[in-house]
């Protein structure tokens, strides 16, 4: 059983507020000698990241849930520079090389569609800093990688309610940044820039999906999707999606980048799902980032008893 009480989190009141890590290449350094050697594919990676500008990552204040798998967590390092966010390059080590361009601050997300308080809101305003919490989740890739991530943020349903959801708003679709100056990887097109994605309304409401701003105690480094991304941790990682600048209601399921690129290899709903391969690869076995042997992936990223009622009467192979 992933959470012993999966309501004790909501009592647990123990604010901490973790010493801020400052990122420079220094520290960098040294981190990666220590820990991030193990990680495959980060080679060359380590002695570029960041070398073009260093950011602050100040410390949040949050209180802590029992929301934890139990397994070990995937080092910051490896959290920090193995990443996909293909506005930054489509290697793993390009958004921590090409992120440094990305300008969290200010930042502002629009509220729009089937809402009844529609707006251009700063941050500030879409995100209740006082009530944040950590949550520490397993991230599945449809690559067939995983990692364990001790994120900070709100659950993303009383998000949506505080801008008053309308009946007959089924569907939520979520938009990342598009901005040139900002993102050099979308000179290519590799997708269908801006970056979309989407989730069924119960889905967005389902305890589970989460809205990041910090990751290990800190604000979200900017190839993790500064200022604030989505975290729904029982659908493959791309699901998860960076940097957002737009939150709709609407009636009609989204159309989301990956569908657009492939439909036959990235549906709509992209549950991870151990019985249901990808065209050119098995999905039912992951590479745990940090770890050698390979792990058996679990139904729902082994989030099943929180979300297999979603799909009740689902043909989970049809409609993947
Ligand atoms: N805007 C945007 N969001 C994105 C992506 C992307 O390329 N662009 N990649 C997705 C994929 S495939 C994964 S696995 C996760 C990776 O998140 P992480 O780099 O923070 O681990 O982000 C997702 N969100
Ligand atoms: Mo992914």
């Amino acid at each position: 059983m992933l959470i012993k009480n999966r309501h004790a989190w909501q009592e647990s009141e123990n604010a901490v507020t973790p010493e801020g890590v400052y990122v420079n290449r220094r520290n960098f350094l040294r981190a990666g000698l220590a820990g991030g050697a193990a990680i495959a594919g980060l080679g060359s990676g380590l002695s570029s990241a960041f070398a073009a500008e260093d950011r602050v990552l100040a410390p949040l204040t949050y209180r802590l849930t029992n929301i934890d798998p139990g397994e070990e967590q995937t080092p910051f390092n490896a959290v920090t520079q193995y990443n996909n966010f293909y506005e930054y390059g489509t290697d793993k080590d390009d958004p921590a090389k090409n992120a440094w361009r990305l300008q969290p601050k200010p930042w502002s997300v629009t509220v729009d569609g089937m809402v009844d308080k529609p707006g251009t809101y700063g941050l500030e305003d879409v995100i209740d800093f006082k009530g944040l919490q950590e949550r520490i989740y397993r991230l599945r890739c449809v690559e067939a990688w995983s990692m364990v991530i001790p994120w900070i943020g709100v659950p993303l349903g009383p998000v949506l309610q505080k801008f008053g959801i309308q009946s007959g708003a089924k569907y939520v679709r979520f938009e990342t940044l598009a901005d040139k100056k900002q993102m050099p990887g979308i000179k290519w097109p590799v997708l269908d820039w801006p970056y979309e994605e989407g989730l069924r309304l119960d889905e967005a409401m389902n305890e589970l999906a989460f809205l990041a701003v910090g990751l290990y105690g800190n604000e979200l480094p900017n190839q993790n999707g500064a200022p604030i991304r989505l975290v729904v941790p029982w659908k493959y990682g791309f699901k998860s999606i960076k940097s957002i600048v737009r939150i709709s209601l609407t009636d009609k399921e989204p159309s989301t980048s990956w569908s657009k690129a492939n439909a036959r290899e990235y549906g709509f709903y992209s549950n991870v799902n151990p019985d249901v391969d990808h065209p050119r690869w098995s999905q039912k076995r992951e590479r745990r980032i940090g770890e050698f042997a390979r792990r058996e992936t679990l139904m729902f990223n082994g989030y099943g008893d929180l979300v297999a009622d979603l799909y009740k009467g689902m043909d989970l192979k049809a409609n993947y």
